[in-house]
């Protein structure tokens, strides 16, 4: 899963970039205005992890992972319909977007609008991607239509399907509302997965606020499905992100901050891209493995290898707390607490798993 980090220019993309992946970009007062990536991948904090590391004495600790992308040169013709087929086609390729919007003051980091307007700021990119999108629907339309007219019934069978799917789409663009607020069976995300829709991809939006946070910094309206907020201080987080661990945790002590928010940010994005992990714990590893939400054992036994998955017979599972609770396998089976599971078995958060399969 990939994320993109958008937002205007200066609203702290690159320090926030820095700030989820320990990265040491440089940040600028300027922006070159240049179409530029810097992708990272980051581990998904998971406390379940370091118990179970504990519990089994393993010798590795693998944790889920996230992958963000800061996409640079978003400046160009913003607000003007004016992005690049460049920049267009990297936007449509992420899984979701953490959309940086500005909300501290600074003399020296000047605002492409000059004034402070966090919904303004948030608007002016989603209305610009809500264009492209729309845009791309009438196009699409405009296919399917003179299509049809030339090949009557004979017309492709993919475009006779797309058609509803894109009508429903334009009329609710035309009211100015994002896609992602339309609920899109997963069958219907399928067939219109190429077109990689902007406005339909989840996003993580984050206020970037100044050196002190002032009540009402994080109100913003924005009241669609497929969307969460949160605010934080993106170069104070940057610069944790640049302590070594023990100077965090004595850090994070001494301020009493439980849980820095740039792993936050981390384990929202996973949340927001509807992914979830189940464990495995051995000796030899503990380790989280993201599968998408609703996927059965038969795909969790896949996202190890194709032939746990080939020659599956059963899966073992128990719940995390379960085990966390009971403190051992042996202790959750004597409770009766391990179940047998088949491959239509859909898999929840933190299920423990063992896979038994033929080989
Ligand atoms: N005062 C202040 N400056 C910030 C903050 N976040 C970022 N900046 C500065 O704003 C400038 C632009 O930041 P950058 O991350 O490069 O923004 P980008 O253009 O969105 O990638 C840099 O000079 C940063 O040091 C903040 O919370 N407070
Ligand atoms: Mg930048």
């Amino acid at each position: 899963m990939r994320l993109g980090i958008i937002g205007l220019p200066n609203s702290g993309k690159t320090t926030l970039f820095n700030a989820l992946t320990s990265g040491d970009y440089e940040t600028s007062a300027v922006s070159s205005g240049q179409f530029h990536v810097n992708t990272s991948v980051v581990n998904v904090p998971d406390e379940r992890l370091e118990v179970l590391e504990e519990m089994y004495d393993a010798k590795k600790k693998v944790y889920a992972t996230i992958t963000y992308t800061d996409i640079g040169g978003l400046d160009k013709g913003i607000g003007e319909g004016g992005l690049s087929g460049q920049l267009r086609n990297e936007l449509s390729q992420v899984d979701g977007f953490v959309h940086v919007i500005r909300v501290f003051e600074s003399n020296t980091v000047p605002h492409p609008f000059e004034t402070i307007d966090p919904q303004r700021d948030l608007e002016t990119l989603d209305s610009e991607f809500l264009l492209l999108d729309l845009v791309a629907v009438e196009n699409r339309l405009e296919k399917i239509e003179s299509e049809l007219k030339l090949k009557g019934k004979r017309a492709d069978q993919n475009l006779l399907d797309e058609q509803p799917i894109m009508e429903r789409f334009k009329a609710h663009l035309d009211e100015g509302r994002p896609l992602r607020d339309l609920d899109v069976p997963e069958k219907e995300r399928k067939m219109i997965g190429g077109f990689g829709f902007l406005t339909l991809k989840p996003v993580l939006i984050v206020l970037n606020l100044g050196d002190e946070r002032k009540s009402g910094d994080d109100q913003l309206n924005y009241d669609y499905k497929h969307a969460n907020h949160i605010a934080l201080q993106a170069s104070l987080e940057a610069d944790l992100a640049q302590l070594d661990a023990d100077d965090a945790t004595m850090f994070m002590e001494e301020y009493g901050v439980t849980e820095l928010s740039a792993s936050r940010v981390v384990r929202l994005s996973y949340e927001l891209v509807n992914i979830h992990s189940f464990l495995t714990a051995g000796e030899k590893e503990v380790r989280a493995w993201t599968i998408p939400v609703g996927a059965t054992a038969y795909e969790a036994a896949g996202a190890i290898h194709g032939d746990i998955q080939k020659g599956f017979i059963r899966a073992e599972v128990t719940p995390y707390t379960d085990l966390a609770e009971l403190g051992s396998e042996a202790a959750v089976k004597a409770a009766g607490k391990m179940r047998l599971e088949s491959k239509e078995y859909v898999v929840q958060d933190g299920d423990v798993i063992v896979f038994r399969h033929s080989s």
